[in-house]
């Protein structure tokens, strides 16, 4: 008879252990399953919209939200010298909604790289840089009309790090508006001697 019951008891014992480790498998496999990237690449794949289509919806969207939109925000430069001095680069941004919308801030994230605002009448603003390094920045206060644009002309100077600034380098510009929306420009540059 207590032979019996401690059997019994080991029996269920092995029963709840089993249940655990079905369990516990189960949770495995949901974790797997749930991953958010994949579901989300998935679900690209399966209405068949290619990347670069849901990014330029993604901004046309938010240019209904009184933002400016910038079709281009990256560009590569190649390979530059030193002995050539600067480059420069212009991006478009337009305002496709039916309000002005004021530029109040136009950055850079380094002091070799300056960025300057043209109007639709050609005229070009002051130089605008990195932030900090004592003084205060002054503000852009541009205003990009309903239906309008305005340029920003971004310029690179290899020789402003010195000799040592050779190499693969990384930069930004962010143009901020009055609705505090940002949008940043990008360039890559690979500078040598
Ligand atoms: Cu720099």
């Amino acid at each position: 008879m207590d032979y019996y019951l401690i059997s019994k008891n080991m029996k269920d014992k092995n029963k709840i252990i089993t249940f655990i480790v079905v369990i516990a498998f189960l949770f495995i496999g949901l974790f797997f399953f749930a991953k958010p990237g994949q579901n989300e690449n998935n679900a690209r794949k399966a209405s068949n919209i290619p990347e670069g289509a849901q990014e330029l919806a993604n901004s046309h969207t938010a240019g209904a939200n009184n933002t400016l939109t910038a079709l281009e925000t990256f560009y590569d430069f190649g390979t530059i010298s030193m002995k050539n001095g600067n480059v420069s680069k212009i991006f478009k941004v337009t305002n496709s909604t039916s309000e002005d919308i004021k530029v109040p801030s136009l950055t850079t994230s380094c002091m070799c790289t300056t960025a300057y605002i043209i109007k639709e009448d050609g005229s070009k603003s002051r130089p605008f840089g990195m932030p900090g390094h004592g003084g205060a920045v002054p503000k852009a206060n541009a205003v990009v009309k309903a239906g309008g644009s305005l340029e920003i002309e971004v310029v690179y100077d290899p020789n402003a790090h010195g000799p040592a600034g050779v190499g693969l380098i990384e930069r930004a510009v962010f143009l901020e508006d009055e609705n505090s929306n940002v949008i940043e420009f990008k360039f890559k540059v690979n500078v040598t001697p």
